[in-house]
């Protein structure tokens, strides 16, 4: 074995040896080669993103090439990133970054005509039944994002019964939005899908490609309006909720030129807003959308966003830049930063969600660096526990009517278990371990808190369902890499469990 990993060793060496002495042309083809061998099936075979970024110049800005070798060769913490340091040379990596670093030939756009082009309507909204079509409560159901084949599963959140599965466009991310009065929903692919689904009768409505590489979509609390956060080009895009129609493109630059991706939008209810945090600048963008103009406010900051969150009256933003040390506190209204946040690792804010604990409102976020959850008090701005899990987490989520937090440890080898935290001691009370070896992921509760949904990620996966109050299993529905699920209710009152 030793001698065969020996030989395997000098051989690469010698293939690294080789390619160093390649000429710029042959150089170039053979790293094309090399990225469409291990590359193109997730960045795409023209670098424009799919499961992975984009990978063009433009969108590297913050990446400098050691960094983007060692990502290469060792992978990329919280992303489906692996690495390539044992089947490629270091002179094969440094090749593709040299690659990526290389503008298109021609720069890819994608403006209201490629959009238009894109659009189609597949039933007159205005045709749609006034009534649903099924007898599950409307305010119950579920979406279930089945990641492995692409498909969505809308579930009967009463019973638990699979009403209909439907195809998907590749690799939905983000959580799925869905209308105030929680009739149609809309789904978000990263290679710039959006779709527009019935709940109701139970077929799709529109759909549109809205950008090339995509980050997430809002919803305006009207109903009227859907924004979509570009990575590629970088755009924010306005739809029209009816049918989705592009009504406007907003480019992403500074005053002086400089463009950025956009991390993500979200809808601020309460204030009539969308908010988007840059990556490649140190803003933060407000875009009021009563009254449809859609004028930008923008609130410099002292670092970038990567990852953030709302507290429930969504007048103060907090956020991280992925490598930062510091969260921010920014109070939208002062449109300044007022405080600091003491958190290391990489707390995935954007997972947070909030309680009351001994009259304080507290934050608690998964981290995606180590095995610990923060809460933090939303008054004084301080840690007030690190709560050691047996591994770094993506999700916690929990509902007004249960007093615990269920978050997930994503990573590592106790990726298949789940901590049951009880909300009133900030202790851990119990640890599932659903499917021992597959990963257990992402929980949702339904509409009453009465049950938690829980993710088998896995192709030969499954949704579980427990009962919320003793933990024991209820139900165990079959899934193709079940992601994330989302309950109607819950998303539309904007529980203080889960996302929004
Ligand atoms: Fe996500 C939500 C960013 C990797 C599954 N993820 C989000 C949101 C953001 C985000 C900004 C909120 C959008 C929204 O709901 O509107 N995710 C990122 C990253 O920056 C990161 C770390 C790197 C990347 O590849 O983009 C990342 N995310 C992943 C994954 O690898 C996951 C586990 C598998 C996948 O689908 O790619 C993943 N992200 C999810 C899910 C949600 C999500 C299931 C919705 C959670 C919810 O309950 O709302």
């Amino acid at each position: 074995m030793r001698r065969l990993q020996r030989i395997l060793n000098t051989s690469l060496a010698a293939l690294g040896l080789l390619w160093a002495g390649l000429a710029p042309a042959a150089a170039g083809e053979a790293a094309m080669a090399l990225f469409r061998a291990h590359c193109a099936q997730c960045h795409g075979a023209d670098r424009l993103g799919g499961m992975g970024p984009a990978l063009l110049p433009e969108n590297l800005v913050r990446l400098k090439r050691d960094r983007a070798a060692r990502v290469i060769r060792d992978g990329r913490v919280a992303t489906q990133m692996p690495s390539f340091g044992k089947l490629l040379s270091a002179a094969q990596i440094q090749s593709l970054v040299d690659l990526i670093y290389t503008p298109p030939a021609r720069k890819p756009a994608w403006g209201l005509a490629q959009m238009r082009a894109t659009h189609k309507v597949f039933v007159d909204p205005a045709g749609l039944p006034d009534h649903p079509v099924h007898h599950a409560d409307p305010m119950n159901m579920f979406v279930v994002v089945e990641l492995g084949d692409h498909h969505a599963t809308i579930l009967d959140g009463d019973t638990f019964t699979p009403l209909k599965r439907v195809a998907t466009h590749r690799a939905l991310h983000g959580g799925p939005k869905y209308s105030p009065d929680g009739r149609f929903v809309y789904f978000a692919s990263r290679d710039g899908w959006i779709s527009k689904f019935d709940m109701w009768s139970l077929r799709y409505v529109a759909e549109i490609r809205a950008g090339i590489n995509t980050r997430n979509l809002a919803l305006s609390d009207d109903g009227r309006y859907v924004m979509v956060a570009n990575y590629l080009p970088h755009t924010l895009v306005v739809l029209d909720a009816v049918d989705l129609r592009p009504l406007r493109i907003i480019p992403v630059r500074s005053g002086d030129g400089r463009e950025s991706r956009v991390s993500a939008v979200y809808t601020a209810a309460p204030r009539g807003s969308f908010v988007a945090a840059l990556k490649d600048l140190p803003e933060v963008w407000e875009i009021g959308y009563r009254g449809a103009a859609f004028r930008v406010r923008r609130l410099r900051l002292a670092d970038y966003l990567d990852d953030f969150f709302f507290d429930q009256s969504y007048r103060l933003l907090i956020g991280t830049a992925r490598d930062d040390r510091k969260g921010q506190v920014i109070d939208l209204d002062q449109g300044r930063q007022i405080a600091t946040l003491d958190i290391d690792g990489m707390p995935h804010l954007g997972s947070g969600i909030t309680w009351k604990y001994r009259g304080h409102t507290v934050l608690a976020a998964p981290n995606l660096g180590k095995g610990e959850i923060s809460i933090i008090d939303m008054q004084s701005w301080k840690t007030i526990k690190r709560i050691k899990t047996d591994g770094p987490g993506f999700f916690i989520r929990s509902h007004e009517n249960t007093p615990y937090a269920w978050a997930d440890v994503f990573f590592g080898p106790h990726r298949d278990e789940v901590h049951i935290i009880d909300k009133r001691t900030l202790e851990i009370v119990k640890t599932l371990r659903p499917v021992p070896g597959k990963t257990a992921a992402h929980v949702e509760f339904d509409k009453d808190g009465r049950h938690a949904l829980l993710s088998i990620w896995d192709m030969d996966g499954a949704v579980i369902v427990y009962d919320a109050a003793s933990f024991r299993e209820i139900k165990r529905l079959p899934m193709v890499k079940p992601s994330g699920k989302y309950n109607v209710y819950n998303k539309i009152t904007r529980s203080a469990g889960t996302s929004h």
